[in-house]
């Protein structure tokens, strides 16, 4: 096989972020673009003579275009094989699986997750490593080293353009690629880990599911499982042709941009259960009739209830939530005796607690919670774990809740985002507040008053590794706190992350709406970072 080496300079912009490199299409169409990102990260690899790649992504724009290019660079590269989803499709928990049950060496997926998607949007790549996981912070610094020095990349130009339509085996000099059905392995996997007789009785006894895929990855998958092996109608399904741009809308679930859904779970023929995925199918939002449960409390009611769950009937070993994510499930974590780990925001870190067995159950604010079943988090995953519960205790997703909150208190929260600031206000807010650092503890704003402030600051308890700035913190004296980051995730500008927690056991408390409970809290962020007056936004952009 002819094997090219293309002389190319470095970008200085290709530093991962949260969740890999993401940037608008338009830069990633730039010549060499994807090519040195790729080289990249093959240049951190070892990687040995029979080793296999993962290949998938969310089937937004450009996605068959940059799987050309990694297939003939992979085969420059060294790689004996690369295994890739049916017309480019693998959704992040699914291309995570293959990566597990197929052992392989490790994985690229193409997503920019609940980003936009088509020419003028949004586009990524991320490498995930043999455990299925989001490669850790050392191996993306690595990657990003490298493709500050790259000065070429190598590629097999003669390799023919693969035929991602059709499940199959190319060879070619003894590399191979093989097309695999991008849904059946992951569908298997959940039918291993939930009562499916139970969910199939559930609805078969009248009971109602709407499940939005937001025009995006998810779509096959849905009707797989739920449509073909549960048996749900199929229009329990809505929006689930996977589109190169996402029907025009933005495949983020929440209540917002997954207006779609929220219109039906809050209308006359309100269905007991709803459910909305994003871009890349990692993420969740779950809804009962007329009523949205937070990331946070579906984390804590997860867990809470974890043994009516086949997968989880042997109890958890541990859980880890975020450190913006509510304290809701350190609560249940208290009341089972288990340990519940805090980490930085990102998937990431979750996978050497994992790895090591420390924790069974994992979840964040941003819609996202999973299990060691896989090393992603997981958004179909999440809704059979709300139907299995509904189907075994016959409650309602808001009494399930409610019931909840009585028993461990209410962790009311809510996160404000002002998205697409320009960065240099954004920097500003952030400034001011560490400016404060010294003064604030001991202040007093209306009936808060502060105890502590800092910027998190994470040691792996397994590798030790250390994590810096990871999100500003004013903790109360009464236990409510607020938290301000920069999103790590956004392709323009700055996104603001406001993160608001109140811990309340009165049950009339526990009624409010939480925009209303938070109001005073909301307040004083305000006061403290002076966030309107240093950006001019008055409102956030999104509020979940
Ligand atoms: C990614 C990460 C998550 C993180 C989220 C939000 O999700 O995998 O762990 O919580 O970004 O990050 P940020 O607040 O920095 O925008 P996804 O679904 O975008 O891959």
């Amino acid at each position: 096989m002819l094997i090219q080496t293309v002389a190319t300079q470095p970008f200085a912009d290709q530093k991962p972020g949260t969740s890999g490199l993401r940037k608008k299409v338009r830069v990633f169409q730039q010549a060499h673009y994807l090519h040195n990102f790729v080289q990249s990260i093959f240049d951190t690899l070892q990687i040995p003579a029979d080793a296999i790649l993962t290949v998938g992504g969310d089937g937004r724009f450009y996605n068959k275009e940059a799987i050309q290019v990694i297939i003939k660079m992979a085969a420059a590269n060294g790689f004996a094989k690369v295994l890739v989803g049916q017309n480019g499709i693998l959704s992040t928990p699914a291309a995570s699986n293959i990566i597990r049950k197929y052992t392989t060496f490790g994985g690229i997926i193409l997503s920019a997750s609940h980003n936009p998607g088509g020419p003028d949007d949004d586009f990524g790549i991320k490498y995930n490593t043999s455990n299925g996981g989001p490669a850790p912070e050392k191996i993306t610094d690595a990657i990003f080293a490298n493709s500050k020095q790259i000065s070429h990349y190598k590629i097999a130009p003669e390799l023919p353009e693969v035929d991602l339509s059709a499940v199959g085996i190319t060879t070619l000099d003894g590399f191979e690629v093989e097309v695999i059905d991008s849904v059946s392995d992951y569908a298997d996997l959940m039918q291993s880990m939930f009562d499916f007789a139970a969910i199939k009785r559930w609805l078969a006894a009248g009971h109602s599911l709407k499940f939005d895929a937001m025009h995006a990855v998810t779509g096959p998958y849905a009707q797989e499982i739920f449509v073909n092996r549960l048996g749900a109608p199929p229009d329990s399904l809505m929006n689930c042709v996977v589109s190169e741009n996402f029907g025009g809308g933005h495949p983020d679930p929440n209540l917002t941009y997954a207006e779609d859904l929220v219109k039906v779970a809050y209308g006359p023929q309100a269905p007991d259960f709803s459910a909305a995925s994003d871009g890349d199918g990692d993420r969740n939002m779950i809804l009962g009739s007329h009523f949205f449960v937070t990331p946070s409390d579906s984390l804590a009611l997860i867990a809470a209830n974890a043994r009516l769950i086949p997968a989880y009937a042997s109890g958890l070993s541990g859980v880890a939530r975020s450190m913006p994510t509510s304290g809701a499930v350190d609560r249940v974590a208290a009341k089972l005796g288990i340990d519940c780990y805090e980490t930085p925001t990102g998937w990431k870190f979750f996978g050497n607690l994992m790895d090591a067995g420390k924790v069974t159950l994992c979840g964040e604010e941003s819609f996202g919670t999973g299990s060691d079943h896989v090393r992603e988090k997981d958004g179909l995953w999440a809704v059979l774990c709300w139907l299995n519960l509904l189907a075994a205790t016959g409650e309602s997703v808001e009494s399930l809740v409610r019931k909840h909150w009585q028993q461990y208190g209410r962790n009311v929260y809510s996160r404000h985002d002002y998205e697409t600031v320009p960065t240099a206000p954004a920097q500003a807010v952030m400034q001011h507040i560490k400016q404060q650092f010294a003064s604030l503890p001991g202040q007093v704003f209306g009936s808060y008053t502060v105890n502590t402030v800092d910027d998190f600051s994470y040691t792996d308890p397994i590798d030790a590794s250390v994590s810096n700035g990871q999100g500003l913190r004013i903790l109360f004296v009464c236990g409510s706190r607020v938290v301000i980051r920069l999103s790590g995730t956004g392709t323009e500008g700055a996104t603001i992350r406001v993160y608001l927690e109140a811990y309340t056991e009165d049950p009339a408390q526990q009624q409010l709406d939480a925009q209303d409970a938070l109001a005073e809290l909301i307040t004083v962020s305000h006061q403290i970072s002076q966030l309107p007056q240093l950006t001019g936004r008055l409102q956030p952009t999104v509020i979940t």
